[in-house]
């Protein structure tokens, strides 16, 4: 029997408008984008996959442009004629014939992981071995910029049961008026919600120590990437110094980082990402070595839109161990959807669909008129 091949892979701009601006230390979001692959095979399954950034170039090293200008000018090419039913030898070849651009493999990845469960009959975490949980915990992102307006989007989310865990973004203003901030939104929901701080990087180790301090008093729990990224030993130090976990987020790509943080000490819970690690089976791999080395996980995101966070979510879905739930609120984000049956939120948990592939169904219409070339 001959393979079925990888026929074609088009890379598609989506401009999505978000509900409110979404304010983080590197830049103030309006809209997101979303680079969406289709990749056809020759017994006429198509399998979709995405991939975005964060405020363009501001938060890692591929935009969406670039990542489409990869696909296009190399990635695709590359798979041209491939089994498109060996999902790691596909994979493989990527790597010989691109390093880095993780973002755009793992677009492609779950494209190739939809078509194949699509053809199986299967779902992706299926494929993968299996999920452990039928959903997953999701919180959500204050990030209006307003402490007022924060604590009234938690108390709506609290009150339709949403989500129950906040996490705030800082880093964009003075360090007392951060923690000011914090301990304002902690202290009106106290006990009722989780409240974690993602500073993406934006603090000095020693401005960091003096906020993680008065942060962990106020009753914060979880401190994201306090410092930047290639500075594991201040990291380490952070995390020796207090009770608070510190989460390594920018600083943990694949299971080399985890590897490197797990000697150093240097956080006490990875945020696992599809993207950053360059697909699933990688974020798996990476996941590993954090487990194996003790420390918590967590499931993040790119602020993906329905196709990339249900990607994720089959990933996350087959973690043994899985102790900070997750952040996959991107679709909740954006004022609309380019998939005909969007992720179902209930409990403070996300849905995993249980359909063939990602079990999603693009809306054509929609990715019409909000593809960027239209
Ligand atoms: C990040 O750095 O974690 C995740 C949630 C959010 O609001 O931004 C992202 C990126
Ligand atoms: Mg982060």
């Amino acid at each position: 029997m001959n393979p079925v091949t990888i026929n074609s892979v088009e890379a598609i701009l989506v401009d999505l408008p978000t509900i409110r601006a979404h304010q983080l230390a590197m830049a103030v979001m309006q809209r997101q984008t979303l680079v969406i692959v289709r990749l056809r095979c020759s017994d006429g399954i198509e399998g979709i996959g995405e991939a975005t950034t964060i405020g363009g170039l501001s938060y890692g090293e591929e935009s969406p442009e670039g990542i489409k200008l990869a696909i296009d000018t190399y990635l695709a090419p590359a798979l041209a004629g491939l089994d498109a039913a060996n999902i790691h030898a596909a994979m493989r070849r990527l790597e010989t014939v691109a390093r880095g651009n993780r973002f755009a493999k793992s677009a492609l990845e779950s494209a190739l992981l939809d078509a194949q469960g699509k053809r199986l009959g299967v779902s992706v975490s299926t494929l993968l071995g299996g999920a452990v949980r039928a959903s997953l915990p999701v919180l959500w992102t204050l990030a209006s910029g307003d402490t007022a307006r924060d604590i009234e989007e938690a108390e709506s989310l609290l009150a339709s049961r949403r989500h129950n865990t906040f996490k705030l973004k800082v880093g964009r203003r003075a360090v007392a008026d951060d923690v000011a901030h914090v301990s304002r939104i902690k202290q009106a929901l106290g006990e009722r919600a989780r409240v974690t701080v993602d500073v993406n990087q934006a603090w000095n180790e020693a401005d960091a120590a003096g906020a993680i301090a008065r942060l962990e008093a106020a009753g914060v729990d979880l401190i994201e990437q306090p410092i930047p990224r290639a500075n594991l030993a201040g990291m380490a130090r952070l995390a020796a110094r207090f009770v608070v976990p510190i989460m390594a987020d920018e600083a943990i790509n694949g299971p080399e980082d985890a590897l490197a943080i797990a000697r150093l000490g240097a956080a006490d819970v990875l945020a696992l990402k599809i993207a950053k690690s360059g697909g699933i089976h990688e974020m798996l791999r990476t996941a590993a070595v954090g487990d194996a080395a003790g420390m918590s996980l967590y499931g993040g995101t790119m602020l993906e839109g329905s196709v990339g966070s249900i990607a994720s979510a089959h990933g996350f879905a087959c973690l043994p161990r899985l102790s900070w739930g997750t952040e996959l609120f991107g679709p909740l984000l954006l004022k609309d959807d380019i998939v005909a049956n969007p992720p179902r939120y209930a409990d403070f948990e996300m849905e995993i669909p249980t359909g063939p592939g990602l079990g999603l169904e693009l809306d054509e219409d929609k990715l019409a008129f909000y593809r960027r070339d239209r």
